[in-house]
């Protein structure tokens, strides 16, 4: 593991390519259940170009009213799929938290979708990390600091690596500048896979 700064650790090929192909299949049987579906920004309405599905208790949805988790898929109306074993392995593996994750985000990018500098602050518990994992098609990964103008370093996020932002690292900005297309063959149609697990609600 590669520590990038105080809080944040890099895992490179975390996944090997079995795991890769199996957490693929898994996500298969999720968005059979629970379909993508495009996010929009508070306010505006305006679409995110990252598609968007969840597992375990709660998901992450956004709409014209705003960010919050929820119970159930924001189209079908059903709770979402259980999150894969495999997921909950690699939680406890990399995140030290003693609690399992109540969210995982699926975040599916399409060659040019792109995400923009945010702080993932629609929690509770600050306190647990969050764990990332990547499959497919390599992204430059950008990430600053604790204030939007912070100045900013970049990596590439490879299919199969994971990350992991703790402590101070918890609340930095970070974004998804760019796709390599055509740079992994794991999804036939190319493209980028990105679980994000986090603990969203304080433990008892
Ligand atoms: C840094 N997703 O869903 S994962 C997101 O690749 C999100 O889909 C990106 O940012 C993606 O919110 C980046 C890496 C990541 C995830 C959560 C973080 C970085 C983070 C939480 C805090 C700080
Ligand atoms: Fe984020």
């Amino acid at each position: 593991a590669i520590t990038l700064s105080p809080g944040l650790t890099y895992y490179p090929d975390y996944l090997d390519r079995p795991a890769q192909e199996q957490l693929l299949q898994s996500l298969r049987e999720i968005t059979k259940a629970a379909p993508l579906f495009t996010p929009r920004m508070p306010r505006t309405g305006k679409p995110f170009s990252v598609r968007m599905t969840n597992c375990g208790r709660l998901g992450w949805v956004s709409d014209v009213q705003g960010y919050r988790y929820q119970p159930a898929h924001p189209e079908t109306g059903e709770p979402w799929p259980s999150m894969p074993e495999q997921v909950l392995r690699a939680w406890q593996d990399l995140s030290g938290y003693p609690h399992p994750p109540d969210a995982c985000l699926v975040n599916f990018y399409e060659p040019t979708a792109r995400m923009g500098m945010h702080q993932d602050k629609d929690e509770e518990a600050f306190d647990a990390p969050v764990v990332s994992l990547s499959l497919g098609d390599t992204a430059l990964f950008r990430y600053g600091g604790l204030e939007r103008g912070d100045p900013t370093k970049s990596i590439r996020l490879r299919s199969g690596d994971a990350i992991v932002f703790g402590g101070p690292a918890r609340l930095i900005y970070h974004g998804i500048d760019r796709l390599n297309a055509g740079s992994s063959d794991l999804l036939p149609q190319g493209g980028r896979l990105n679980l994000t697990l986090r603990k969203v609600e304080k433990a008892l």
